[in-house]
């Protein structure tokens, strides 16, 4: 399917474009440069379904991957051949994102609450040879010990120390991340801890919670090498009725011990949306951490779209000037589709939502608001929906010599015959 320009039509057309963003005073030159630049977090867990390395069953916490498309990476080397194969498709500065259960202890087995740096040595020399910095996850599900639903919050002392032991360990591994690629790595704590009807004691499990996180948080580890977050959800699949890491308790948790907040798109109600939240909690906290996924239904992880969510959020990003607090990561995982293309449609869309933010004339915007001339705004707003910002994307793929358009589809379709198709 031939649906590029040449590389002189992107030229022409872009050459075109950047003429009328001038006029409403952006360069889109400075724009395609700093788009490149912004690091998005690209979530390993899509390349497997979320099963990770242990054999330790089907996956559980309330999160759900469906469906039994072929080809999924079955260890850490297909899972990292597979995500190269997706960068060169993906324009832009990439980071990856694992799990601890992405761990590879060689032979034998090793327990969640004993895992080491060294069990990452292979992800960890690959991270510096492709110079892909890396992001880490603890692990509360998909575990024997999360059985019952509950993990740092379970009223039994034995489930929580494990936990708490989980916990610590991974902080450290994730700082052994951050000192090996000299930048920090974001070590994210997202528990499915909850019920599926009402309890009658909301409170204990949450003062629970929060004598954990304490203990995890009391060994202070360099900043330059570990940024923690903490990611909060209002449902998930059999924790409809309560979750007892909610907002407000890591939205208040995050503003006390100055953490910083992980806003995942689909952890909300279903028409509730991020990007007014991002102004109001920056105020308060150090960072944010953006997890972009998709909300359908009472699903929280479908495939990220070029979405309007998607795109308010980078633009309420870059209208606060926030880039340089706010984390960018990629959070979905659809089974039912080659994962790959579920990797490099997710990245390509969330980097343009990204570029289409920095080309805003957003000082026009905000200078007809500042005079009382909200019609102005509205009219600005409205105008910029059209702008040609499909040459700018064109020519920021070009510029980051990946497929442009919908090119790359070609790369997947071949990699799915030649490697993919091969996997049983
Ligand atoms: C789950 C959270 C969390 C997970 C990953 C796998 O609802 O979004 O971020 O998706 O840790
Ligand atoms: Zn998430």
């Amino acid at each position: 399917m031939k649906t590029g320009n040449s590389p002189a039509r992107i030229e022409d057309v872009y050459g075109a474009a950047k003429e009328t963003y001038a006029k409403f005073g952006v360069s889109s030159d400075k724009a395609i440069k700093s788009a490149l630049a912004l690091p998005v977090s690209i979530h390993c867990w899509q390349g497997d379904d979320v099963l990770g390395f242990e054999n330790s069953g089907p996956l559980s916490g309330g999160i759900l991957a469906t469906g039994n498309y072929p080809g999924r990476a079955r260890n850490g080397d297909e899972l990292r051949s597979d995500a190269e194969f997706a960068f060169a498709l993906i324009p832009g500065k990439k980071r990856f994102n694992l799990h601890s259960f992405y761990a590879e202890p060689g032979k034998g087995k090793v327990s969640r609450d004993m895992i080491r740096p060294e069990h990452f040595s292979k992800w960890m020399s690959w991270s510096k040879k492709k110079k892909i910095p890396l992001d880490f996850n603890p692990s509360y599900f998909s575990h024997p010990m999360a059985g019952s639903g509950y993990t740092l919050a379970s009223a039994d002392p034995k489930i929580r120390r494990f936990w708490i032991r989980h916990s610590i360990a991974c902080r450290r591994i994730a700082s052994a991340f951050g000192a090996n690629q000299g930048v920090p790595a974001v070590n994210d704590i997202w528990i499915p801890d909850g019920s599926k009807d009402y309890p009658a004691d909301r409170i204990s499990p949450r003062e629970r919670l929060k004598d954990a996180l304490d203990e995890i948080f009391s060994e202070k580890l360099p900043a330059l090498t570990i940024t923690d977050a903490l990611e909060c959800k209002l449902f998930g699949i059999g924790s409809e009725a309560y979750v007892v890491g909610s907002h407000e308790f890591y939205m208040a948790y995050a503003v006390k011990k100055q953490i910083k907040l992980c806003l995942d798109t689909g952890h909300f109600h279903p028409t509730e949306t991020i990007a007014d939240k991002i102004s109001a909690a920056l105020l308060f906290v150090p960072g944010l951490l953006i997890h972009f996924s998709r909300g359908l239904r009472w699903d929280s992880d479908h495939v990220s779209t070029f979405s309007d969510e998607m795109r308010d959020a980078c633009r309420e990003l870059k209208r606060a000037d926030a880039f340089g607090r706010v984390d960018i990561a990629l959070d979905y995982f659809d089974a039912s589709i080659n994962r790959i293309a579920a990797w490099v449609i997710g990245a390509r869309n969330l980097r343009k939502a990204l570029l289409e933010s920095l080309l805003e004339p957003t000082k026009l915007i905000v200078d007809a608001e500042k005079r009382g001339k909200n019609h102005e705004r509205l009219a600005l707003m409205e105008e910029c929906k059209t702008l040609p910002f499909a040459a700018v994307w064109d020519k920021l793929c070009l510029t980051a010599g990946v497929p442009v358009n919908a090119e790359w589809l070609g790369n997947v379709n071949d990699y799915e015959q030649k490697v993919l198709s091969k996997r049983k």
